[in-house]
This record gives C-alpha cells, sequence and structure tokens, in this order.
C-alpha cells in the first residue's frame, strides 16, 4: 500500500515534481534532491503525529526549513519525507522586561529582528542568508554569522525549545527562563544537533539592545597578517568595541563586482579587504586609530561609512560573496577554524601546500575574527562536475590533516550535515563520535530522523 494516501489533507502533503525539487534540497549543489513527498504541518502536535505516522511505517524523515545550509543537512536523497516547518509561524509579543519572544521554527531571521527592532531591541544572530534562513534551522545547526566575535553563537541566544522526537513525544525545555540548573540540558543538546536527534518546533529567544550607533569601515590590506595585525591593535590596543571583523580576498572582491556591478571604493586593488564594524559614533579615538593605521601601512586604503545606507553598501560587498561565487561557477566549500593566534600561519600554509591541490581557483573568505575562514574552490569551466567534486575531495585531505595539526574545526559554521561526515573525526576523536551514536541510539533507535546525516 502507498503510505502517501494515508497522509492527513490537513498536512498539505504534496509528491508534485517542482515541489520534490524545491524543498528536497539546501543551498548545496553537490548532491541531487530524491524526497518522497513533503508535509506542511501547522503546530508542534502535527509534527509530533508526523514523526509518529514515520514511525510506524519505517519512513525516514528530514525536518526543513529555510534550506540555506551548505552541508547538505536538509536534503532528501533517498525518498525520505520531507518535514516542512514553513508553517510553524507564530510570533509571539516581546517582553522587554525579561528580553525574551516566543517564535515557530518557520520564521525567518529577518522577521525576528523586525518584531523586535521597534522595541530597540534585537536578536543577535545575522547570517547573509537572513531573508530566507528560519529561525528553527538557525537553532537546528547552531548558525554563526558575522556578529559572533561581538555576542557570540546562536546557542547562547535561547532560553527555552520544543522539541518532538521521532516518536512522537513533544519536550519543552527551558521556556523564557534565564537561569536553569536542573539536570541535563537537552536544549543545548538539540541546539546544533542537525535535526537528528528531534525536531526543533519553537523557541524562546533572548534578545538583546540594539547597538548604539556604529561606524563600518572597508579597509585594503597587503595580507591577511596585516589584517590579524589590525585586529589586535583594534581590540586592544586602541579599545574599540567590534561588532564584526571580517576579510575577503581580492578575488572575492573581483567577483562581487562583476555579478552584482557594484564598483569599487578604491582606487587600487589590493590583496585583501577587512570590513569592520565598530559600536559607537565617529569618535576621536576611531579617527585616531584609523590615521595611525594608515601611517604605520597597515591599512593601505579605507573608507568609513556612518549612515544606514552608506553602511548597506560596504557590508554588501561581504554579504554578497557566497550568491556571486555561486552565479560564477559550482563552488567546493569549506568553513575551516584554527584559532586566532594561529590564524596568520595557517592561511600561509594553506595557501602554499594545500591550494594548488585544488582544481580550480580558491576564493578565501570569512569571520577572521573568529580564526574562521571559508575555503571556496571554483570548478574550471572544462571540468566535468563527476570530476570536480571527487578531486576536491581528495585535496581536502590535505587541508583536514593541516587542520588537525593546530586542533582546528573541520566545519566552524556550517555543521557536517551529508558532505562533511567523512571530515568529522579530523576533529572530534573515536570517543566522541562513539557518544554521539549512543545518544543518537537512544533518542532514534530506527535511525529514522534525518537518517545519514552528521553520523552513520
Ligand atoms: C558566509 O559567511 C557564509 O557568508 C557562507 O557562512 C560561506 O559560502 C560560504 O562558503
Ligand atoms: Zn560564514
Amino acid at each position: 500500500m502507498d503510505w502517501f494516501f494515508e497522509l492527513p489533507k490537513a498536512w498539505c502533503p504534496t509528491r508534485e515534481a517542482v515541489d520534490l525539487e524545491k524543498d528536497g534540497r539546501d543551498w548545496t549543489r553537490v548532491l541531487d534532491p530524491r524526497p518522497a513527498a513533503v508535509v506542511f504541518p501547522r503546530c508542534s502536535e502535527e509534527v509530533a503525529e508526523v514523526l509518529a505516522f514515520c514511525t510506524r511505517y519505517g519512513i525516514g524523515v528530514v525536518p526543513s526549513g529555510g534550506r540555506t545550509g551548505l552541508c547538505g543537512g536538509a536534503m532528501a536523497t533517498q525518498g525520505e519525507l520531507v518535514l516542512s516547518l514553513e508553517r510553524l509561524r507564530s510570533l509571539g509579543q516581546v517582553d522587554p522586561l525579561g528580553l525574551t519572544l516566543a517564535v515557530g521554527a518557520g520564521v525567518t531571521t529577518q522577521e525576528v529582528h523586525q518584531h523586535c527592532q521597534p522595541q530597540g531591541l534585537t536578536w543577535p544572530i545575522d547570517l547573509a542568508s537572513k531573508g530566507s534562513s528560519q529561525i528553527g534551522g538557525n537553532l537546528a545547526t547552531n548558525a554563526g554569522g558575522v556578529r559572533v566575535l561581538h555576542y557570540g553563537p546562536t546557542r547562547h541566544w535561547v532560553t527555552g525549545l520544543d522539541v518532538v522526537l521521532m516518536d512522537g513525544t513533544l519536550l519543552s525545555c527551558g521556556g523564557a527562563l534565564y537561569k536553569d540548573n536542573t539536570g541535563l540540558d537537552l536544549r543545548q543538546l538539540m541546539i546544533g544537533s542537525e535535526g537528528i536527534l528531534g525536531v526543533i518546533t519553537s523557541a524562546t529567544l533572548r534578545l538583546t539592545p540594539l547597538p548604539r550607533e556604529s561606524q563600518v569601515l572597508l579597509l585594503s590590506i597587503a595580507e591577511l597578517d596585516q589584517g590579524l595585525e589590525l585586529l589586535a591593535n583594534a581590540r586592544v590596543g586602541a579599545r574599540l568595541d567590534l561588532l564584526a571583523f571580517e576579510y575577503f580576498d581580492d578575488s572575492c572582491m573581483q567577483a562581487v563586482q562583476s555579478v552584482r556591478r557594484f564598483s569599487s571604493p578604491f582606487a587600487e586593488r589590493a590583496a585583501g579587504y577587512i570590513l569592520m564594524e565598530v559600536e559607537g559614533g565617529l569618535e576621536a579615538r576611531l579617527e585616531d586609530w584609523f590615521q595611525s593605521q594608515l601611517e604605520s601601512g597597515t591599512i593601505l586604503d579605507g573608507v568609513v561609512a556612518g549612515t544606514s545606507s552608506d553602511k548597506g553598501r560596504l557590508w554588501a560587498f561581504r554579504e554578497n560573496i557566497t550568491e556571486s561565487l555561486g552565479h560564477l561557477g559550482l563552488m567546493h566549500k569549506n568553513d575551516v577554524a584554527v584559532s586566532v593566534k594561529d590564524l596568520s600561519r595557517f592561511a600561509h600554509q594553506l595557501r602554499n601546500q594545500v591550494a594548488s591541490a585544488y582544481p580550480g581557483d580558491v576564493y578565501l573568505f570569512g569571520h577572521v575574527g573568529d580564526g574562521n575562514l571559508h575555503v571556496n574552490v571554483m570548478k574550471p569551466p572544462e571540468m566535468a562536475p563527476e570530476d570536480f567534486w571527487p578531486a576536491c575531495r581528495a585535496a581536502d585531505v590535505r587541508l583536514y590533516e593541516l587542520l588537525q595539526s593546530y586542533g582546528g574545526s573541520v566545519s566552524a559554521e556550517h555543521g557536517i550535515g551529508l558532505l562533511k561526515k567523512s571530515a568529522l573525526a579530523y576533529s572530534r576523536g573515536p570517543h566522541e563520535i562513539q557518544a554521539m551514536r549512543q545518544i543518537k541510539q537512544s533518542l532514534d533507535p530506527q535511525g529514522l530522523l534525518n537518517p545519514g546525516k552528521v553520523i552513520s
């Protein structure tokens, strides 16, 4: 019997080819989607019924949010049922005293920002994909973004979660309590578990006052080394309050300029650029710092923006990198981190010892204030994708071995999903991986929830 016809109409089940193609994939382009059907439940109780249904029929189920992930964590490649959370769109009232907000998993990051802004508050997770990425997915992947340097990761900004387990059990963990030291923290176990332990259906988010005024600086530099010198000079030397500190190389800058038709704010090209945002107005301290960095040659050139439209224009160079690269060709992606103190040495070794092993040009950018670099490799036009992906995976081994020698991370913010599974053991020990397996086994003994992701 075809279980599809058993799915209640209230979940809007579909297996139209166009829906399967759209809802069965995320932003990765390495694998093809092959889901059996998609359902759209409206509340936690219906999500529980979907999971109980899948448990009864032994059907794999892939939770799906904004699908902006880059590691295949929301890909349905083996005939699973896709569980879309996009109809879980409740948006509660901002609590201006306790600084919390209850939201459904399907609300986008940007909608949360817009909802809190009139009260002078924000949920300080800022992602280039904020218009599409949804809260459930942000939490399930412990998403990073451009403000981790200042505010810390997503997991710091949650007080409560509602989660449905594979057998249909509904867990309410935490609510709006800021302090709660009672037993194991299941909430933090779920955050970052990439949908393999439970489905997050709603959350209570922690809020913080919007930053006071801020200034955005786009600086051109000769080497990443100078960028890291700037970071130390700004943070420790001048005691500037950094909201973001981002790096991108000139190849990323050229990609954004050609795809988005932006013109460079600089008279001359440079090897790299730093985009930094500093809290506060254009005070003498920032001006003096900027002048002294120019005079010492740490910065080659620079522009400062204080109005929101000018700030947006400078941020656009950074925020458009992923989409512009995607526009120019197929990209193989890595998202790596080492301790910031090692980043300069690591980046040199990456350029000199690893980059040549890849079959295409390497584009480097990322959240260098967090020690996090995105390593993108573009498929050469003449190379077939089926030759490109394996060649990249072979070169990845060199990158991961280098990372391992630094005690680095093979996935600083994008997670493991399907694509980075073979890399996991370069960052986590065998006993840790075994403990992860035991936790998975106890919550999902049939292995039906987001099957094949993170650990097999
Ligand atoms: C970013 O920082 C995202 O813009 C995407 O994490 C990184 O495309 C990438 O490799
Ligand atoms: Zn990133």
